[in-house]
């Protein structure tokens, strides 16, 4: 309920379990922040100044910093003990894939390439700038690197967003619920035309992407 209110439109198998481990983590804080705020507008009334008052000097309160330090590593354990399966499914493990694709981001584009007819990415592979066209309900797959400096591909309603590290290729997976269109933006400070360095995410039908795929080929 409250996530329609201003999270980006979730369109991800695990896009649910991202969102719950962020909610946590935001009531955690928000609860925390608030704590701090009220003890420190009651103290300010409570130890005002006073006529005949005088200030203590305090060298510390063993108990209370044993507490603290300990209560902040409990969260800390909690928190990585409650997100890290969700991390491996996304990160390391996942479902295999059903498409694949490389994903080469450099200043100020987005290179996908896709298979050829074969499924090789030989020489007959299709690269196209910005488009990236995925079937819905299907694992896609695609090694993502960058030809210059560290980007970031990040798509909002997939809940994905992975560093693109030059010399390295990262594998990267995500399956898309619904049918749309959607924004990759860079999300990695990466030079002048940063701000400009968007693609889109077209989700769409089997049909409609077989045939857009075609369409490509035909025009290449
Ligand atoms: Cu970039």
């Amino acid at each position: 309920m409250l996530e329609h209110l201003w999270f980006p439109h979730d369109i991800s198998t695990f896009g649910p379990q991202v969102d719950w481990l962020f909610l946590l983590i935001f009531w955690i804080t928000v609860i925390t922040w608030a704590a701090v705020m009220i003890a420190m507008v009651v103290f300010l009334f409570q130890y005002r100044h006073r006529p005949g008052r005088k200030a203590e000097y305090i060298e510390g309160n063993s108990r209370l910093e044993i507490f603290w330090t300990t209560a902040t590593a409990v969260i800390m354990i909690a928190l990585a003990t409650l997100s890290k399966s969700t991390w491996a499914e996304i990160k390391e493990n996942g479902p295999p894939g059903q498409v694949f694709y490389k994903v080469t981001a450099k200043q100020f584009n987005w290179e996908i390439t896709y298979p050829d007819p074969d499924g090789n990415f030989g020489p007959k592979a299709l690269t196209v700038e910005n488009e990236m066209h995925v079937p819905v309900n299907k694992v896609v797959r695609f090694d993502l690197t960058s030809k210059d400096v560290i980007h970031s591909f990040f798509v909002p309603n997939m809940r994905l967003k992975q560093d693109a590290v030059p010399g390295r290729t990262i594998h990267v997976w995500f399956e898309a619920k619904e049918p749309g269109t959607y924004e990759i933006p860079c999300a990695e400070l990466c030079g002048f035309g940063h701000s400009g360095m968007q693609g889109t995410l077209t989700v769409e039908s089997e049909a409609d992407f077989q045939k857009w795929l075609k369409d490509q080929y035909a025009n290449q």
